[in-house]
């Protein structure tokens, strides 16, 4: 925020032994005449450059700051951690054909029968994932730029044990900015990694958990001392130009957060938590309106879909269109046919046939991993479960697996667990509020089912299997 400030960084034209330096005192190295050569520059570091206390020298930095940031995170990022192990476990990624991680071993403990009830339960839970990741990155960059200073910390490893801690950092960090990388790409970018980015999101959840989960009981005593001491009011009251709470000033500081070297301030303690306040909240109001929907949609300016998806009855958010998954005239036109499977029996309907089964109405919504989501439609088709009973599945219908007419590409097919084949709101519709489905949701039919991820809910269906794919 002010490194230019005033002097600018040490190296520029001050030399280690700077007055400024001599006066503060901060570091022993300081006082030791200048060692030259190899040995000199392993023991006091490049004469120039960031390895330097004097480089950073934002008054701002200090073990308060870091720790409000620090705060925030500690409450947002285990909510994002447990939104996106619901997300995974709504996957079903257990059954066969979703298996996109067949190495997680017990990675995938905890995986239970995603539930139809509430029927927008994914619609909250990847909302919650998605806005919350986007809201939360200006604080976590504030958070990384008030420690970048320890990032070229000299000697780099002093000890095996600060090497353990450095390298447990680098999984820190490297694993939140992994994950929001992977994350941010996957809804602003179209699935640039189809398939596998929920691989790499997946596994990379897990290290930098394991990371953070170290960082937190590390640091929390740390923390909860600094914030105790400090208190909010007290600290935004404070001169910008004086250290903040828990620093060289007053309490020791352990951590070296605090520049020895302070600049004029640019910008007040109050006015910097406000800067990453305002742009969290902007972000907020920018993108919460695709999962909250309703007149908040026209607010989702960030929202990489659907902000004008036009009239009528199916006028909602399309993900991909029928011509961008290569969907022909062909698949879908008058000889398209429904083949249902099951039990060692086959059934193939036309479309007029599927029509002169029992239709049912269902409301529900589309809810995409992205985050966006629509309100609840007004589904109507026929009911999964009396498909399976066209094959001999009478009582208790089984699992279902669930093929398209799109030849390539992620999502043509799923499989569906026997609790949502149950379910009397799970669809093969062919209807959206009173209309044929349009060729982008899936003309000729579609499955729909409560509280599935939207990427379960295969369009232009062709085939269905109930029970053991035999
Ligand atoms: N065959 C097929 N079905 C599909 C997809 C797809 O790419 N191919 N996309 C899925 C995804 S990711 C979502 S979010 C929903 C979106 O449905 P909509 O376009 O009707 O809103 O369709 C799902 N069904
Ligand atoms: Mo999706």
């Amino acid at each position: 925020m002010n490194e230019e400030h005033g002097r600018g960084p040490e190296g520029a034209g001050e030399g280690p032994a700077a007055p400024a330096a001599r006066q503060a005192g901060s570091t022993l190295r300081r006082h030791e005449a200048p060692r030259p050569g190899v040995a000199g520059l392993l023991r006091d570091g490049p004469p120039v450059g960031p390895t330097r206390p004097g480089f950073w020298r934002s008054p701002l930095r200090g073990p308060w700051l870091t720790s409000v940031f620090g705060a925030l995170l500690l409450v947002g990022i285990p909510l994002m951690f447990v939104t996106g192990l619901l997300s995974y476990a709504a996957y079903n990624p257990d059954l066969g054909g979703n298996d996109k991680t067949p190495d997680r071993g017990w990675l995938g403990f905890y995986l239970f029968s995603w539930p139809t009830d509430p029927h927008w339960l994914y619609r909250l839970t990847q909302g919650v994932h998605v806005t919350l990741g986007i809201v939360l990155i200006p604080v976590l960059l504030a958070k990384l730029w008030s420690v970048i200073p320890r990032l070229f910390t000299w000697p780099p490893v002093k000890s095996v044990g600060h090497a353990l801690e450095r390298l447990s950092l680098l999984l820190l960090v490297g694993g939140v900015l992994f994950e929001f990388a992977t994350g941010l790409l996957n809804i602003q970018l179209d699935y640039l990694f189809p398939g596998s980015f929920y691989t790499l999101h997946f596994y990379g959840a897990w290290v930098f958990i394991g990371a953070f989960v170290v960082h937190v009981v590390l640091r929390i005593p740390f923390m909860l001392r600094t914030l105790r001491d400090g208190g909010l009011r007290k600290e935004l009251r404070r001169p910008s130009g004086e250290p903040a709470g828990g620093s060289t000033a007053r309490t020791p500081d352990p951590t070296h957060l605090a520049t020895p070297e302070p600049a004029a301030p640019t910008i007040s303690r109050r006015g910097a938590l406000g800067m990453v306040g305002a742009g969290s909240l902007v972000l907020l109001a920018m993108t919460a309106g695709q999962s909250i929907g309703g007149s908040w949609r026209a607010t989702a300016l960030l929202a990489p879909r659907g902000q004008d998806p036009g009239p009528g009855p199916n006028g909602f958010q399309v993900n991909k269109t029928a011509a961008g998954v290569g969907i022909r005239a062909q698949d879908v036109g008058p000889t398209w046919r429904l083949v249902v499977r099951g039990q060692g029996q086959e059934r193939i309907l036309t479309r007029a046939q599927v029509l002169a089964l029992p239709q049912h109405g269902a409301a529900l919504p589309i809810a995409c991993v992205e985050g966006w989501s629509t309100e609840d439609q007004q589904w109507s088709g026929v009911r999964l479960r009396d498909l399976a009973a066209l094959v001999g599945f009478r009582d208790e219908a089984p699992g279902l697996f669930v093929q398209s007419a799109q030849r390539s590409g992620s999502f043509r097919s799923t499989t569906l667990r026997d609790n949502q084949v149950r379910d009397a709101r799970s669809l093969l519709a062919l209807r959206v509020n009173g209309a044929d489905l349009s060729p982008d949701h899936g003309y000729p039919a579609r499955v729909i089912v409560p509280a599935n991820p939207g990427v379960h809910n295969t369009k232009w269906v062709t085939t269905l299997t109930f029970g053991d794919p035999a």
